[in-house]
């Protein structure tokens, strides 16, 4: 018999955004980047693992689906585990030649087009790491799995260092300040209505890092400049200058996007009205109090003060109009929407319904926690319950 561990992970979003590789199997990226983790309690992942000597191989369910174990990101996560464990001798060695079974969900949908894969892999190297007993840095082992899973192991706001070892041992995240720090920071995520299959960001940035020669000048000029300005802004709490350095990188990436060819599309019309509403908001308050950025798909996340939330909310709500009310703001307590005066003198036109589908109304939370025993996802038979 055998302990389960389960853990729950958060997501995370990125405000200067990681895009390109310098070693593909390593996950070693071209520049560093920053990110703010989010709330588990309104948007998480959940793994629990389970040794044991008489499962007879290792197995894998996602949200409730069997999937090959032999995929070669999960491999490359459970062998360096194992090899780090056999190292210490932080378990018996009987232990090391036991299969493992692993369970994950999601408490989003995938459809939010929020990657999962961050806080699945944050989740399941945490869980394993204390399956068996061993010392390292998460944030290293996480990024075998997926790069910017490396920036959900820790709260507040993280940042990767892209490192210059050949073996990725120093291209590791580092919290850049805890989540009470800056604790009137909110996100709102607008899901926007979205059929399009876009590529994978795996192969976008492969495509990006191979053909485009914008590539060069981000990672090189604009990027390292912008992560030391972003990490002094948010120690600060500087939220105008924050805010430009969002708005302006997700703006560069998405254009470097773009001059890769073939070019990868990420924004639809109705991203490029978020962020002409936002631009339109900004200007009428004077100065930024909300900013926007987009990842490898239309959905937006803005990055807003508490007290702006009401005003935005609505801001939204007559902009992109939804025909069900219910349920439109999912997430954290929707507060009572209040009124902007010069929405009605503004030439932009209200879009048609629906166009957003909702919104996921969140905060900067912490990295991730292990649960209790009735939160397993196995039962005591090491199958999903
Ligand atoms: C980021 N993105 O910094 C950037 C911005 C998307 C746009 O990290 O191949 O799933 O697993 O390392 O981490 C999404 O890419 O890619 C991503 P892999 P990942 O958040």
């Amino acid at each position: 018999m055998s302990d389960i561990i389960s853990v729950k992970a958060p997501v995370n979003i990125a405000v200067i955004k990681y895009w390109g590789k310098r070693n593909e199997k390593l996950i070693i990226p071209l520049n560093d980047s920053v990110s703010a983790t989010l709330d588990t309690k309104v948007m998480c992942a959940k793994t629990s693992v389970c040794a044991r000597p008489d499962f007879v191989e290792d197995r894998i369910w996602l949200n409730g689906v069997e999937e090959s174990v032999k995929n070669e990101r999960l491999q490359n996560c459970l062998i360096k585990i194992r090899s780090i464990a056999t190292e210490q001798q932080s378990v018996e060695k009987d232990f090391l030649q036991w299969k493992v079974h692993i369970c994950s969900e999601n408490n989003f949908p995938t459809a939010a087009g929020l990657a999962s894969s961050a806080a699945g892999y944050a989740c399941l190297v945490t869980a394993l790491a204390k399956l068996y007993k061993v010392k390292a840095d998460l944030s290293e082992l996480a990024r075998l799995g997926s790069g910017s899973a490396c920036r959900s192991i820790y709260g507040g706001f993280v940042r990767w260092h892209a490192g210059t070892k050949p073996d990725g041992s120093d291209s590791v995240a580092k919290q850049v300040v805890d989540s009470q720090h800056w604790s009137e920071m909110r996100v709102l995520v607008l899901v926007v209505a979205d059929t399009k299959k876009h590529i994978s960001s795996s192969t976008g940035m492969k495509i990006t890092a191979e053909t485009s020669e914008f590539i060069k000048h981000r990672v090189e000029v604009t990027v390292p400049s912008r992560v030391e300005k972003i990490c002094d802004a948010i120690k600060q709490k500087d939220f105008t200058t924050f805010a430009e350095l969002t708005m302006k990188d997700s703006n560069e990436f998405h254009a470097t996007c773009l001059s890769a060819y073939p070019p990868c599309v990420y924004l639809t019309d109705t991203s490029h009205k978020i962020i002409q509403i936002v631009h339109f908001y900004n200007e009428m308050c004077g100065s930024p109090k909300v900013a926007y950025t987009f990842d490898a798909g239309p959905t937006a996340c803005l990055y807003l003060l508490e007290d702006e939330v009401p005003k935005v909310l609505s801001l939204i709500n007559h902009f992109f109009p939804s025909s069900s009310n219910k349920d439109f703001v999912k997430g954290l307590p929707c507060p009572t929407l209040e009124n902007i005066e010069f929405l009605k003198n503004s030439k932009i036109q209200p879009s048609g319904n629906d166009l957003i589908k909702y919104v996921i109304y969140t905060k900067v939370g912490d990295g991730p926690i292990i649960l209790n025993d009735s939160d397993h996802l196995l039962n005591e038979n090491g199958k999903p319950k």
